[in-house]
Formats: structure tokens, sequence, C-alpha cells
């Protein structure tokens, strides 16, 4: 690989209520498994992982935030979004409730969170499309409102896993190109203070 790319490194944190798979998510993303007995809660902390993008030449290094089942209790302290620039919501498809959560936990990052702070929702579960009870309409609707990635995934199957963190590093290079420049590596706490800028309407969700 060409000593002429970029690198940067962004903090993702993983919220939604607690058994919409979050977990498995990393899991299957980071480690390509798949454990059905997972346990809903771990040790917290978080995983990387890289995403090269080729065309723009850009090595990012994903810093996920996994809860250690905190969520249980509605709310996570104000340390867990520090810094991070997305946020994946997650919802369930065959839970309603969990639906209807998403967007206390949108209102609740939006608190927290760092001001430009964006958004991946994120419907879980999608294998179990035979006991759906949200449409994939709505989820689009929901992520429209807010100007967020949307994508639906199954862990277990292994879809649109990769395809949501590598649209989430994709989206904040476009959007954040001139914040950093070749050959740097950046901790995420400077490339942050660097860049507060303004949303851009660059944001693209499918
Ligand atoms: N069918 C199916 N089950 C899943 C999927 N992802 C997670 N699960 C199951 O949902 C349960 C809760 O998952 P977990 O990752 O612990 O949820 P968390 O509390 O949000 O971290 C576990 O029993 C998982 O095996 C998926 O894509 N498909
Ligand atoms: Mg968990």
């Amino acid at each position: 690989m060409s000593e002429e790319y970029k690198s940067v490194s962004i903090k993702v944190v993983l919220i939604g209520d607690s058994g919409v798979g979050k977990t498995t998510l990393v899991n299957r993303y980071v480690m390509d498994t798949f454990d059905p007995f997972e346990p809903p809660t771990l040790s917290g902390g978080f995983r990387t992982k890289e995403v090269v993008i080729e065309e723009l030449q850009t090595k990012v290094s994903l810093q996920i935030w996994d809860t250690a089942g905190q969520e249980r209790f509605k709310s996570l302290v104000e340390n867990y979004y520090k810094n991070a620039q997305f946020a994946i919501v997650c919802y369930d498809i065959t839970i309603d409730e969990s639906f209807d959560s998403a967007r206390n936990w949108i209102e609740e990052v939006k608190e927290k969170a760092p001001d430009d702070v964006q958004f991946y929702i994120c419907g879980t579960k999608s294998d179990l499309n035979d006991q759906r009870a949200i449409q994939l309409v709505n989820g689009i609707k929901l992520a429209k409102e807010y100007n967020a990635l949307f994508g639906e995934t199954s862990a277990k199957k292994s879809i649109g896993v990769n395809e949501a963190f590598e649209q989430i590093a994709r989206n904040y290079v476009e959007n954040n190109e001139n914040n950093f420049g070749a050959d740097e590596r950046r901790e995420t706490v400077q490339l942050d203070s660097k860049k507060k800028k303004k949303r851009s309407g660059k944001k693209k969700w499918c």
C-alpha cells in the first residue's frame, strides 16, 4: 500500500435497547463470528477495525464502542459519547418498542454527544423477516428525519454488516476530507477539535 494514504481514526458508538443485537453486530464485523447465545452484556469498551477507501486514498480506523449492558437503564454516561463522530442507533425489526426507543436514543445522543455527531440508523435481525414488525420504509423515514444514514443488517446471516461500517467510514471521509492531511495519523480528539463545523448537507442515506 502506498505511503500517500491518509489515516484517520473515528469513534463510533453503538446504542439502542438491550437485546437488539449491538454486541452481535460488532462481533460479526470485527471477528466474523455469530454466537446465538451471546449474553446480553459484555465487558464493554471498544474494538477497532480499519477500512481502506481506495479511491479516496484513506485508511479509516474505526474505534467501535459497545456498552457493557448499561443501556438497560435507558441512559448512558456522557463519557461513552465523548468525542464520538458517529452513533449507530440500533432497533430490532421484530420489536416495535425497540423502534420507538430509537428516537429516545437519538435524543440522548444529541444531548450528550458532540454537536456534529452523525447517525446511522440500523434495523437489526433482518433474517427474521417473517416476524417483521417495522417496515423498511419506516426505518428509512426515521433516518431521513435526522439526516442519518440507514441500513438493515443481519449479523446472523452476515448481511449488510460490512456495508454499514464501510458506509460510515466513507461518509466521514467524504464530509471531512479537508480536515486532515496526507501521512498524518491524528488522534480522535485532535480531529474533533478541528472540525467543529456545521453539518454539511452531503450525507447520504439509502
Ligand atoms: N436472528 C438473529 N438474532 C440475532 C441477530 N443479532 C443478534 N441476535 C440475537 O439477539 C440476542 C441479543 O443480542 P446482543 O448482541 O446481546 O444484543 P445487545 O444487548 O444489543 O448487545 C442474542 O441472542 C443474539 O444471538 C441477528 O442478526 N439475527
Ligand atoms: Mg450487548
